[in-house]
Order: structure tokens, then C-alpha cells, then sequence
């Protein structure tokens, strides 16, 4: 990863001054910022999202209380590229011109003032949780993170990590186990509560993180469970911003452009949305001049985002795997699969959503296209089919569950989840062999082991495909209740027989919306 090319200078607070004038960077006394902010999870999405609307913030005068602590919860290599930096680093935002040809706009963010690494210190990530500074802990863990049973959104007591840290006070390691925790110092010092501020994809975020916290706070202490659920703020927030995951080339590029070495520049698409409940137990800043907005209720907002954004990308993401369309732009590219998306989004997922006064839904979804299109993210589509246990249930299932509640028909929503299903193969069209990443990945082998064989006994064609079905659908932890639903496990079944007979483009040629539509 260290790509420093020899006598490049590293970016650092002390180099901001010679950055050229193209560069934005902080404009603000970093050195009289204090750490009212700690975030769980400092991955590339939270350095593009929280922390650069923060910086906008702070920009727009923001108190001096809101720089950031990030954590890393697993490894070192965030801190380990951005220590050596001060934690400054580049955000570049990355279109195309009309023409297509890449545009990109570098602003050097520098809010984040430390970068903890949960492994090798846990009670310095717990004194930061208890510091007198601390007002937000905030939190970008991915869906896997929370430690629940994604159909049922319980606390898994069973967890390994949940296990381990009910008895490790001072050495936790799951996210959970750091909030109760270290909210158990704080309280114990006899400081004020903290919000704690979920960031991810999940749906009523903030209902969820209080829901695990005080299931593991009820374990080890009834008054702080009390304490935690009376004096502490939860807000949900619907999060958007596209971020892949920065390559070698990346770096380069943005070197370039700084005329010095970033070890890890973040990169994103121009576009940002946040909507967040305005529920603070110890103040905010005030985020607005970054593009979020404070609501009362963020639960439509959550919805439309889950079912749309997260979902036509998962959609995507796993027929194009199994096609051999590595990035989203190049998907977009097909016209087949771009005209089924553009239907999915239109006939079946946004029928099921919410009121949302003052939103144009047809101006929203062409956007959203526009964006999946921008030939400069490259965005992987291997990154997006990860986890797709802990995904499938917010982003496909429950509009399923939605669309045959009213008795209408689901036929793309089947499709993209025969596409999981048939992506969880492990191979592609074209023989490519690839690991599934998913924190379920062996309880999915099985279960596939399991599927074939109910096939192979069922014979050929689709009696074949629906046995196969029926073994995968029955995977309550994901499928939940819908494996008992006959039109459900037939219109998945039928899809996976197209996929598995045509081929993805032989599927996407063949797939029509019903009539009806
Ligand atoms: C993507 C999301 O990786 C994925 O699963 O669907 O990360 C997506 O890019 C963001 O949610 C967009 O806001």
C-alpha cells in the first residue's frame, strides 16, 4: 500500500500551506478542536460521510467541541496510513463531465484528530467513550456489526463476540460491548450521557443499536440498562453516499493532484444525503451546512433509500458478478439489465414506499441511475455483494413481504434475490471461482450442499429449481417467514431456473414486468 514515490512528501498538518489553491483544506484552529465525536468504524465511508460533513460544519463555524476520535475496530492499516499524516487526508469527489470524461474535486478533511485501533488498546477506546469531551458516539459498522439475527433484529446472546465481551469489561471487541461498557465508565465517573449516532444501512438504525445496547446492558447491570435508556438518544438516519474502495491507482491520482503522498485517500461520488432525527441527549453540531437535514422521523426516508438505492444496487450487483460486469458503471452499460432495474425500481419497489411529501420519485430514481452510471467511481461490484445475508432481509425482502401483502406481483424482486442465491454458487459464468464474504459463509455452503441435492433427487427442470427453492428459502434467519409463502418460493424458483438455463443476459432478455404492471 505505501506507494510514496521516492522523495514525494507525505500529506500533514504541518504541509496543508503548500497544497496547491485547487485543494480545499481546513480552514478552521484544528489545534483548539476537542473530541466530542467518537466513531465506531472509521472505514472509507464514514471518513466521506460524517467526518466531511462535519468538516463543512466546522467550515461554517461549528464550536470548537466536534472534532473526531475514530476507531477502528479490527485492524491498524486506517491508523496506519493516517497517523504518520496527523489523520488529514483527501476527500475527492468524482464525476464525469458531459462528455464522460472524469472530473474529480480534492478537499483535504481535518476533523479527525485520533485514530484508535480497538485490538491493541481496548481502554483507550473505552476512556474515549468515558471522557468528559465525548457527546455523539457514532457508528459505521456495517449491517454485520450489531450482532443480531437479521430477520428477527435481536441481540445474538449466542454471538462469539457478544459471548466474549458479556465477560471482558476492559477488553471487549464487538461494537456493542464497547457502548455498554464504556457507558458504564461514564456513568461510573458520574458523567452525563452520550448519543449514540447508527450510521448504517439498516432500517430505524437508531431503534435498532438501542435495542442491541440494552440487551447487553440488561445482562450485566439492570441500572445502567435503565440509565442507558432513559438519558441517552438514539436518532435513526438514513445515510447515502456512494464510496468505493480506493486503489493503488487512486492514490496515485490523487498524489498527483496534491502534489504530495495521501496513504489513503477516500473517493466518492459528489452526491450526499443524510437525514437525521434531531434527538441529541448532549448537543450537535450544526450539520446542516454539509447537507444533512434534521427531521422528527426519519423512518420514510430510511425506507425509500433501503428499498431503492440499496436495493436495484444489490439487484445488480449480484446478476453482474455472475456475468462478469466488475463494476456498477460498466453494469449500467447493458441495456438489458438497465431496463430491468429501471423497472424494478418503477413497477415493484416504489409502489411499496412511504409518503414522502415535497419528493419528486420520478426525478429520484432517474438520479439514482444517473448515479449508478458515473464512469469515475469503479465501483466494484464484488465490494457491493458482500454480506448479502445481513443485506437481503432490508433491502429485497421486506418489500416482497410489502408487495404480496397488497397481492402484487414480484417477478423482479424474485429475480434478484435467484441472483443472490445464484451467486452464492461461488462461481461465474465464465468458471471464475470467488469466496463469499459473509458472516455467514458457512452456514450458506450448507445450505447450498443442501440445495443441490434436493434438486439432484427432484430430477431435472423445474420441479428440480423448486426443491433447490425450498431448501434456500427455508433459511429463517434471512428469509424469515417468506419460505412458508408459496408465491414467494415459486416466482424465486422460476427465476432461478431462467438464470440457470439462460444465463444472466439469456434471463434479463427473457424477463418482461408482468402484464398488469
Ligand atoms: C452498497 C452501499 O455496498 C453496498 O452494499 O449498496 O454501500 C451503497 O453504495 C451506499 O449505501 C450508498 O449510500
Amino acid at each position: 500500500m505505501e506507494l510514496v514515490a521516492a522523495g514525494a512528501a507525505r500529506l500533514s498538518a504541518q504541509r496543508l500551506p503548500a497544497l496547491p489553491a485547487t485543494v480545499a483544506q481546513p480552514g478552521y484552529d484544528r489545534a483548539s478542536l476537542r473530541m466530542g465525536i467518537v466513531h465506531l468504524g472509521l472505514g472509507a465511508f464514514a471518513r466521506a460521510h460524517l467526518a466531511a460533513v462535519n468538516e463543512a460544519a466546522l467550515h461554517a463555524g461549528a464550536d470548537r467541541r466536534w472534532g473526531i476520535c475514530g476507531v477502528s475496530l479490527r485492524q491498524a492499516d486506517t491508523r496506519d496510513a493516517l497517523a504518520p499524516q496527523d489523520g488529514v487526508y483527501a476527500l475527492a469527489l468524482r464525476s464525469a463531465d458531459g462528455q464522460g470524461r472524469p472530473r474529480q474535486q480534492i478537499a483535504v478533511v481535518g476533523c479527525l484528530l485520533e485514530t484508535l485501533v480497538a485490538p491493541e488498546d481496548p481502554q483507550a477506546v473505552l476512556a474515549r467513550i468515558a471522557h468528559g469531551d465525548t457527546r455523539i458516539v457514532s457508528v459505521t459498522v456495517t449491517e454485520k456489526g450489531y450482532c443480531h439475527d437479521p430477520a428477527s433484529g435481536q441481540l445474538n446472546l449466542n454471538h462469539p463476540d457478544i459471548v466474549h465481551d458479556l465477560g471482558q469489561p476492559l477488553a471487549p471487541r464487538s461494537t456493542i460491548g464497547f457502548l455498554v461498557w464504556g457507558l458504564q465508565q461514564r456513568r461510573a465517573a458520574g458523567l452525563g450521557p452520550v448519543t449514540l449516532m447508527s450510521l448504517d444501512n439498516l432500517p430505524g438504525n437508531g431503534h435498532l443499536l438501542r435495542g442491541m445496547v440494552l440487551a447487553f446492558a440488561e445482562q450485566v447491570d439492570r441500572a445502567l440498562a435503565g440509565w442507558i435508556a432513559s438519558a441517552c438518544a438514539f436518532p435513526c438516519s438514513m445515510v447515502d453516499r456512494i464510496v468505493p474502495r480506493t486503489t493503488d491507482d487512486d492514490r496515485r491520482e490523487v498524489a498527483q493532484a496534491l502534489g504530495m503522498h495521501d496513504a489513503w485517500p477516500v473517493l466518492a461520488e459528489p452526491y450526499l444525503e443524510w437525514v437525521v432525527e434531531d434527538r441529541y441527549a448532549a448537543g450537535r453540531p450544526d450539520w446542516t451546512a454539509g447537507g444533512a437535514r434534521f427531521v422528527a422521523e426519519a423512518a420514510p426516508f430510511e425506507t425509500l433509500k433501503l428499498r431503492t438505492v440499496n436495493g436495484a444496487h444489490s439487484a445488480l450487483a449480484y446478476l453482474s458478478v455472475m456475468a462478469g460486469w466488475a463494476t456498477v458503471d460498466q453494469a449500467m452499460a447493458q441495456p438489458a439489465l438497465k431496463a430491468y432495474l429501471t423497472a424494478l425500481m418503477q413497477d415493484e419497489i416504489v409502489p411499496t414506499l412511504p409518503a414522502l411529501p415535497g419528493l419528486d420519485l420520478a426525478q429520484y430514481q432517474a438520479r439514482l441511475l444517473e448515479r449508478y452510471e458515473n464512469p469515475a467511481l469503479k465501483h466494484q461490484t464484488r465490494q457491493i455483494a458482500m454480506d448479502g445475508s445481513q443485506k437481503l432481509p432490508q433491502r429485497l425482502l421486506d418489500t416482497v413481504r410489502a408487495r404480496l401483502a397488497a397481492d402484487q406481483p414480484i417477478s423482479g424482486l424474485a429475480l434478484a434475490v435467484a441472483a443472490w442465491l445464484h451467486f452464492l454458487r461461488g462461481v461465474d459464468q465464465a468458471g471464475r471461482r470467488y469466496e463469499i464474504q459473509d458472516p455467514m459463509a458457512a452456514v450458506l455452503a450448507s445450505r447450498h450442499a443442501l440445495a443441490e441435492a434436493a434438486a439432484q433427487r427432484s430430477g431435472e427442470g423445474p420441479a428440480a429449481m423448486l426443491a433447490w427453492t425450498e431448501a434456500w428459502t427455508g433459511l429463517t434467519p434471512v428469509f424469515g417467514d417468506l419460505g412458508q409463502d408459496p408465491r414467494f418460493v415459486r416466482a424465486v424458483a422460476q427465476a432461478a431456473q431462467s438464470l440457470r438455463s439462460l444465463g444472466v443476459a439469456g434471463a434479463l432478455a427473457a424477463w418482461a414486468p408482468p402484464a398488469g404492471h
